[in-house]
């Protein structure tokens, strides 16, 4: 099938972290003010963000080289703008976008500020209408905004729903993951859903997560984690036995960890090409996606990083069908499956089991 095929398609986005899905041309333009300004060396870090092939430790200092150029309000609200419209414009209808608050004390940046910044993103999306229903909203309010066919140009207007996941990186303490948790229950109004463990796997230690992991889900948000992006049998273990209700990669899983996966019934997000990019999973043909697919096992098909890895999610939509033999029915069927793992209310997946209906029509 052609790429315009998987466009069309309608999409759930479940992995996507903000800072590694920002676009070149935008990080090249911020990094040419930053070299201007004689902060950094334009041509040292032009091909370190042009480079195609990276391993996993490269992709975390590539990160940290990104933050240097985003960390600052306006560009955070910039490039929330930015993905959100990438995404929409290849039909994710639904997206959850996930990133780490940050504190910057010399720009006066705190996890607050940082978050209220990527709020002001989403309201500055404007070529695209998006969805972004509050936690126990008031149902009439929200049909007054519900913005599902709003024409423009006397044609329909895209729509996406956008909702947040607050990354927690492994390099923090147990405290500022509890800072980031209580942020996160206070911005739940304004559509925080939820809470990611994320950053270099081979970083921190789970007991330091631990806690606040534990009261987030006590607090009612949902939790997914990055598990087994390295091999740490015992991580994995914890990680399963917290029960989150998603996790990211599973990519070094060993056969008990598979049954105990499989057993629990925990949908996982695949990231493609970030798995073999980073060399976590050595070819596609040896992917766990197929054997999860075979057994049936939840699975979402997701980017993780669509800028850092140069993908898009009808990418790796394209990437799964053709790997795999997954015709397009096959395909459709996933990102139909997948509404059952977002961490949005019973409201949303309705509306979005409509959309998935009215375009499965046109699917032959
Ligand atoms: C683990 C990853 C990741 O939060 O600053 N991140 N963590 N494994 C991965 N696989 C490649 N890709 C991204 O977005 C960037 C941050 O997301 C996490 C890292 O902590 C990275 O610094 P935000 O918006």
């Amino acid at each position: 099938m052609e790429m315009e095929g998987w466009v069309s398609m309608p999409k759930v986005e479940l992995h996507a972290h903000l800072n590694g899905s920002v676009r070149d041309s935008t990080l090249l333009e911020l990094a040419r003010v930053l070299g201007e300004k004689g902060v950094i060396v334009f041509s040292d870090v032009e091909h370190v963000i042009l480079k195609n092939e990276r391993s996993l430790t490269e992709v975390f200092r590539l990160f940290d080289l990104i933050h240097i150029l985003t960390t600052d309000h306006k560009i955070i609200t910039r490039i929330t703008k930015e993905v959100i419209e990438d995404f929409a414009s290849e039909n994710v209808v639904y997206l959850e976008l996930r990133t780490t608050p940050k504190k910057n004390d010399s720009i006066g940046m705190s996890k607050r500020s940082y978050l209220e910044a990527v709020l002001e993103g989403i309201k500055a999306v404007n070529t695209v209408d998006v969805a972004f229903r509050p936690h126990n909203a008031d149902v009439s309010n929200v049909k007054s905004s519900s913005l599902i066919n709003d024409t423009c140009n006397g044609s329909t207007r895209k729509e996406i729903y956008v909702r947040l996941l607050l990354s927690i990186d492994r390099r923090e303490s147990t405290e500022a993951a509890m800072e980031t948790v209580k942020l996160a229950l206070e911005m739940r109004d304004l559509g925080v859903v939820g809470i990611d463990l994320s950053g270099n796997p081979i970083v921190g230690e789970w007991m330091t997560f631990f806690p606040a992991l534990k009261f987030a889900r006590e607090q009612g948000l949902y939790v997914t984690l990055h598990c087994g992006e390295v091999p740490n049998p015992k991580e994995i273990q914890a990680m399963l036995d917290f029960l989150p209700q998603r996790i990211g990669h599973a990519c070094c899983f060993e056969e008990e960890e598979w049954k105990r996966l499989k057993s629990l019934n925990i949908p996982v997000e695949i990231c493609l090409t970030s798995n073999i990019r980073t060399n976590s999973v050595r070819s596609i043909e040896v992917h766990h996606f197929a054997d999860l697919y075979n057994s049936k096992h939840p699975l979402v098909i997701c980017t993780d990083d669509s800028g850092v890895f140069s993908t898009s999610l009808s990418k790796e939509y394209n990437l799964a069908a053709s790997a795999f033999g997954l015709g397009r029915r096959g395909i459709f069927q996933l990102a139909r499956n997948a509404i059952e793992y977002i961490f949005a209310d019973d409201e949303v997946k309705r509306e979005l089991k409509e959309i998935f209906n009215s375009s499965e029509k046109k699917l032959d």
